[in-house]
């Protein structure tokens, strides 16, 4: 049996270290791992998942552990995964230390990962989302996606959950931040984390003006309260996320939101391989690289853009020849 046969056979049997395996290969775009995300596709679908954003520091990890916990006293099994897009040179070590879930490191029904950027950005999320995948094929109920909410690539991490929480805490103009990063369109549930602190009353009333803001829409979000780090909130947080479930499940919208998600990521895989492709190619690339080392700046952009597209069009014509 090859190895990729022997991961896949124990991966959907719930083994943790073929799980650990495959996030390994996911994360080194080791081609071993497209061969198990192929052959597990067919087991995906059975985990809910949850995306937790919001600004550095507002306590996203401190209400997963929380929302671990309430899974496990409820019976369920939980993946998490914690992206750290912003700190590309932080080992997983490091981010370990990051994740407060020590405790929970010893649960068989738990099973926590760290993913880092490793320089780059690119490909970041689509890797959590192939962990989420190998997650559930191995048969986890709920995988949970924390990433730190500060721009587009990031908020794609959570944008491929069932449902988004997005945590905010009391200080001023947090909400404001929230709404220029594109929190507020991304959010199915709102949490007013440290609400022991100063202004959380106030905090929870400017989210809600803010909200108004938005076009109203079937499922609007609402704004919970919470101390995370007392555990004070976190029932009714996680009860809050099974209501936005049963609407999407209800409205057949679960259904509908996964495929097009499905599809969204076959044209960016797509995209990618398109783009390698072109650009594998030497006369392509020397091309450019002469561009780039001569003087003329009044050269067309879009007339150079054309003859590439043309050379690649002809070499793929010449091939099916
Ligand atoms: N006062 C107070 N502190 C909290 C609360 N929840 C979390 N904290 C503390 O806030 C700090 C940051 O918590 P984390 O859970 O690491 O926050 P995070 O959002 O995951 O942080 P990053 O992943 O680094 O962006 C820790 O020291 C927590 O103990 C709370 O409800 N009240
Ligand atoms: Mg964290």
């Amino acid at each position: 049996m090859s190895s990729s046969n022997h991961i896949i056979e124990n991966l959907l049997k719930g083994d943790r270290r073929a799980l650990a395996k495959s996030i390994s290969l996911i994360e080194n775009e080791d081609p071993q791992s497209s061969e198990i995300l192929a052959a597990v596709y067919a087991k995906i679908g059975k985990a809910y998942r949850i995306g937790i954003t919001g600004p550095p520091g507002a306590g996203k990890s401190t209400l997963v552990d929380q929302l671990v916990k309430q899974y496990r006293k409820q019976g369920h099994s939980v993946g998490v995964i914690a992206v750290d897009p912003t700190s590309p040179f932080t080992g997983g070590a490091l981010l370990g230390d990051r994740i407060r879930m020590n405790d929970l490191v010893l649960d068989e029904g738990v099973f926590i990962r760290s993913m880092a950027s490793r320089g780059s950005l690119g490909g970041l999320s689509q890797k959590a989302n192939d962990a989420a995948d190998v997650m559930d094929a191995s048969g986890k109920d709920f995988v949970i996606l924390e990433t730190v909410g500060v721009g587009q690539s990031e908020l794609d991490v959570v944008e491929v959950a069932d449902t988004t929480v997005v945590v905010l805490v009391p200080e001023s103009g947090d909400s404001v931040q929230a709404m220029k990063a594109g929190l507020m369109e991304i959010a199915d549930l709102f949490v007013l984390n440290k609400a022991d602190r100063d202004g959380a009353q106030n905090a929870i009333v400017e989210i809600e003006s803010m909200l108004h803001l938005r076009a109203q829409r079937d499922w609007n979000p609402k704004v919970l309260r919470a101390i995370a780090s007392q555990g004070e909130g976190v029932a009714e947080i996680a009860e809050m996320i099974n209501k936005h479930r049963k609407f999407l499940e209800e409205d057949n919208l679960l259904n509908k939101n996964r495929k097009e998600r499905i599809s969204k990521k076959i044209q960016s895989i797509v995209r990618q391989r398109l783009e390698k492709e072109f650009w594998d190619d030497s006369n392509r690339r020397t091309l450019i690289e002469n561009l780039e080392s001569s003087n003329d700046l009044n050269l067309s952009p879009y007339k150079i853009a054309d003859q590439l597209v043309e050379n690649f069009k002809s070499r793929m014509e010449k091939k099916n020849e």
